[in-house]
């Protein structure tokens, strides 16, 4: 039976890798009696991380996606992956949960991971709370942690409970919403309930009179009634609460011990009583700008948030249902693509096992197979619905690096592989570089890319390689040359003759035309690889013939794919052919294309040639402590310091750092911070390399072309 959109909760599970998500999520199902046993992470036999790598590996790298009933309603849980690495894995799961649980580590404070979710949770403006976990850690330090969350994430942060004794005796809870106390056996699950005892009834008064008035303040009915009487009954509460969290105007918090199964069902009630349906959250956005709200009445419409394919089942599609009531045996048509697509079964899931229902209705969760051309970020419609849901924004990548096989032969079979694992995995970007000679895949981290690797050996059983990237460089020249070329051949029969004279100079836009040449035609090309190609026809008095010009041309745009001095792409050249000579019999295509190529190759080396290397624009995050290392560590790498920023306990560094000096940067990072800083980066421009560094780039390249 399908559950009504009122009943259904959708909470994603955030926080840095560690805090006890995966943990966390365990104790909701076991407590709701969605499985009879609780796994751990250490044992690899939870729900949510089921598959071998992550079992053997002891970490979430996949989101995974549950749910149990509790009370009246069906809570669909997304655990995901902590480390920054699988971002992308966040992303889609925020993207179609209506509340966040913001999972803290009481023993470790507020941790970088949750400062660059909390980037995200507001992006998305998603309702969240914020669950202090490992209370029972030896270490914990609720107060501390909560100190933290509250500098960190604004006064909106405020407790609905704290541990009375936390550490490792800990077993009691103050609930101050129900002010009550909850005291746990040794076994947790179900506590006691207690009267909150008379030491701590001041403080709990006091921060229950806190939530309340937060209560009231959102909605203005509520804050009359509030006024008039000095307080609200608890369905007031409850309402006022409710408009507060959808709109991100509280972030409630809680606390809990995942490991010893303390304090999860008290926030299931939460989740249950007060946390927004998805017909309570603000209307979501279309791909036209325009926003709907849900309605389990309309046509039906899903969306698909991540595919993955299993072996023996094929293509696995996890949606959730935007519009209407989906079935099993529904036929939707792809908006993107326009394919018919029948939805032959339906699921829901929790992990690997997967439960046929025969429907969902709008704002549910769930899963169908074997859809045939349908990917992540298509939205499927049933007749007279034709929305489009606004898609998930992945993350561009952050590191790159080349593959190859052990032997060519393989090579087939690796890009085919790639291209599989790049179709569940947007964050994944493959470029097979015709001008480097490599395959270069670009992902989140090191992490990602080990993940990949091992993914496509296990899996697809070929082997992969990581080498050294090539860096695209660019060539170009900074003043102006002028050159002729004669190629001329007599051998035998027909010869080859052809002379081409030319001027080249740097282009820009707006430049005058070249000095004392009459201009006949031109033509002003954008490069594939960015920048332009100026090609100027400047002939007088028919020295060579107008009908050679596209082969002139040809001539150039070869030497402009390869460059003189590297053989990399040239950009932003202006080539003014002015003069040169013809055979009557000998001159063809060929012949000027040739003398074109050689003109064009010594113009460059006389023209003040200069190679461009890519630069970007990199942003760090990091704890005051690293901030000494990082800074040093980048003084190593030719970066430019743009800007710092002090925000709260993190320093965010900009600077601008050449692409060639960033190899391995995401692992040297994770070293020198102890994982505590992270990184993006983005393509900003192209500059000239260091006079040094040309030459070394030159000689390199003539060794090369040697071997
Ligand atoms: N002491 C203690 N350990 C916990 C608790 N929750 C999780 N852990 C441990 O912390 C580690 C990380 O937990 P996990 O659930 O994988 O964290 P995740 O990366 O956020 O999913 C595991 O070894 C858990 O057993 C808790 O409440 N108390
Ligand atoms: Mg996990």
């Amino acid at each position: 039976m399908s559950v009504e959109t009122k009943k259904i909760r959708n909470v994603v599970l955030l926080g840095h890798s560690g805090s006890g998500k995966t943990s966390f999520a365990e104790t909701m199902l076991f407590e709701s009696g969605a499985i009879s046993r609780m796994g751990t992470v250490g044992g690899g036999n939870t729900i949510s991380d089921y598959s071998a790598i992550e079992q053997e590996r002891g970490n979430s790298l996949f989101s995974t996606l549950m749910h149990v009933k509790w009370r009246d309603c069906k809570i669909n849980i997304l655990d995901t992956p902590g480390f920054d690495d699988f971002i992308g894995e966040v992303v889609s799961s925020l993207k179609v949960s209506d509340t966040a649980l913001i999972i803290l580590n009481a023993a470790h404070g507020v941790e970088v991971g949750t400062e660059i979710l909390w980037e995200y949770v507001n992006e998305y403006k998603t309702p969240a709370i914020f669950v202090i976990n490992q209370v029972d850690h030896e270490k914990s330090d609720y107060e501390s942690t909560l100190d933290q969350a509250i500098e960190r994430f604004g006064p909106k942060v405020i407790p609905f409970q704290y541990p009375l004794n936390q550490g490792t005796s800990f077993n009691s809870i103050v609930d101050v919403l129900h002010m009550v106390m909850y005291v746990f056996d040794a076994k947790g699950g179900k506590p006691a309930k207690h009267p909150i005892p008379p030491g701590e009834m001041d403080k709990a008064m006091k921060m229950h009179n806190v939530i309340v008035e937060a209560a009231a303040e959102n909605e203005e009915g509520l804050m009359e009634k509030f006024f008039d009487k000095g307080s609200l009954s608890e369905e007031e509460c409850t309402e006022g609460l409710r408009i507060a969290l959808a709109n991100q105007q509280i972030f409630p918090v809680f606390c809990c011990s995942s490991s010893r199964n303390m304090g999860s069902g008290r926030i299931m009630g939460f989740i249950n009583d007060v946390v927004p349906s998805p017909a309570d959250v603000p209307p979501f956005s279309l791909l036209n700008g325009k926003t709907m709200k849900y309605d389990s009445k309309a046509a039906p419409s899903i969306f698909i948030y991540k595919t993955i394919s299993e072996p023996q089942v094929g293509l696995v599609s996890y949606f959730k249902v935007y519009s209407g009531t989906v079935k099993a045996g529904d036929d939707l048509i792809n908006a993107k693509n326009g394919t018919h697509e029948r939805v032959s079964q339906v699921f829901e899931a929790n992990g690997k096992i997967r439960n046929s229902i025969d429907s969902l209705q709008a704002g549910d969760l769930g899963v169908t197979l074997k859809l045939k051309n349908s990917h992540t970020n298509n939205t499927l419609n049933g007749r007279g619905q034709t929305m489009e849901i606004d898609i998930i924004h992945f993350p561009e990548p952050r590191i790159r690096t080349a593959v190859s096989p052990p032997s060519k032969a393989d090579m087939e079979k690796l890009i085919k592989s790639l291209h599989q694992i790049e179709e569940e995995d947007p964050t994944l970007v493959i470029e097979q570089s015709a001008s480097l000679k490599q395959t270069i895949i670009h992902g989140q981290g090191q992490l990602h890319l080990d993940l990949i690797k091992y993914r496509i050996e296990k899996v697809n059983g070929v082997v992969m390689n990581f080498e050294r990237p090539k860096i695209p460089y660019r060539e170009t020249i900074t003043r102006s040359a002028n050159e002729s070329y004669r190629h001329k051949k007599q051998s035998g029969g027909a010869g080859q003759f052809g002379e081409v004279h030319m001027r080249i100079e740097p282009f820009h836009e707006g430049m005058p035309g070249p000095e004392g040449l009459t201009v006949r035609h031109m033509e002003v090309d954008e490069l594939e690889w960015g920048g332009k190609l100026a090609f100027y026809w400047c002939i007088v008095g028919g020295t060579v013939d107008a009908k050679y010009s596209s082969a002139i041309k040809k001539g150039i745009m070869q030497k402009m794919v390869e460059g003189p001095l590297t053989g990399s792409h040239c950009q932003d050249i202006r080539v003014s052919v002015y003069d040169g000579k013809m055979h009557a019999v000998d001159s063809n295509d060929m012949a000027f294309m040739l003398a074109s190529v050689g003109a064009f190759r010594n113009a460059f080396k006389n023209a003040g040639a200069q190679i461009l290397e890519p630069i970007y624009d990199v942003e760090i995050t990091c704890p005051d402590s690293a901030m000494g290392d990082i800074m040093g560590d980048l003084q190593t790498r030719r970066a430019i310091i743009v800007g710092m920023d002090s925000d709260g306990h993190y320093q965010k560094i900009k600077a601008k750092v050449p692409l060639a000096e960033m190899y391995q940067y995401s692992s040297t990072l994770r070293s020198i911070s102890q994982g505590r800083a992270k990184f993006t980066r983005k393509f900003a421009e192209y500059v000239p390399v260091p006079p040094d560094i040309q030459q070394k780039l030159i000689s390199e390249h003539k060794e090369e072309e040697e071997d």
